[in-house]
């Protein structure tokens, strides 16, 4: 436990928790995506589950894989995805490249290993709950069109990924690209969550502040907790097994498994964040 305390955030903020509802309907569902706030529902994910466990029966037990620690990138490991699987168990994770000269951590806290349709053809289905074709992520046909010429199918980056994740796996504190909205199912294990809203994005510019080499906050450096924050919103929570997180656009986000598990991850483009989307999409950005 010493050791998940430390991996935890050190502002010295309000604490928000992030609510969790059961959604009765489509209706009920939209009020609370049309808030902009982040929020967790309740859902019974198990065929999700199902369909990625089936898949990895189907992958080739020698597949080769890669990882990579979160920002700041310290090691990329290479090894077989069987291997990774028992780990995300096993001493055979081989270090490949020490991309900086730091320590490295005994404990392998690698981001998730995030994988597309490609390994997990299964998640080429995977539709948001309430949401389903809506996201316009999943429609190519408007690209290409007279009404978003400069967009063509290329343009738009996969949509959808899944994460194997290590315990202490960490996806340090980013804001998702294109202001697309993001939403994470956490089908297997559990993850902690802490996010901080845009409108915040000033005061936590306060030079005084620890950055990571991408220019966002280091969230988890000892130094937070002497800084004055208190004007700052931390919204926090835990994604358990059958729920599903929803992140606004450009909101901050930390993310910790709390045990190894599975998750897929869905961008989404409603209404509510098409034209900021499409006029980003055209500009080559540094986001994540
Ligand atoms: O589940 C996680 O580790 C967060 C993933 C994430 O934020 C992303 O892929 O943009
Ligand atoms: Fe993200």
């Amino acid at each position: 436990m010493k050791y998940y305390n430390s991996y935890l955030p050190k502002f010295n903020s309000v604490k928000r928790k992030i609510p969790v509802y059961d959604v009765k309907n489509k209706m009920d569902f939209h009020g609370f995506f049309q808030k902009e706030t982040p929020f967790i529902i309740n859902y019974n994910l198990s065929n999700h589950l199902k369909s990625v466990l089936i898949d990895i029966e189907l992958i080739e037990k020698k597949t080769k894989i890669i990882t990579l620690d979160s920002i700041p990138h310290k090691e990329i490991r290479e090894g077989l995805f069987f291997d990774y699987l028992n780990y995300v168990n096993s001493e055979n994770f081989k270090i490949i490249e020490k991309v900086k000269d730091t320590e490295i951590n005994k404990v392998f806290r690698h981001y998730a290993l995030s994988l597309n349709e490609s390994l997990f053809p299964s998640i080429a289905n995977f539709k948001i709950p309430y949401i389903e074709n809506g996201n316009y992520l999943l429609q190519t046909k408007f690209t290409n069109s007279e009404w978003l010429p400069h967009i063509t199918a290329e343009d738009i980056s996969s949509p959808h990924w899944l994460f194997i994740h290590p315990q202490f796996s960490v996806s340090n504190a980013h804001y998702d690209h294109d202001n697309v909205h993001a939403s994470i199912f956490q089908l297997k294990g559990s993850k902690y969550v802490c996010l901080v809203s845009p409108k915040h994005h000033e005061l936590i510019r306060n030079k005084e502040f620890p950055l990571l080499p991408n220019g966002f906050n280091d969230f988890t450096n000892s130094d937070l907790a002497h800084l004055p924050s208190s004007d700052l919103e931390t919204w926090e929570g835990v994604i358990e097994e059958n729920q599903i997180i929803f992140i606004p656009k450009r909101w901050v986000h930390f993310v910790l498994g709390l045990t190894n598990g599975i998750s897929y991850a869905q961008d989404i483009v409603l209404e509510n964040n098409f034209n900021e989307w499409s006029a980003s999409i055209k500009n080559i950005t540094n986001d994540t």
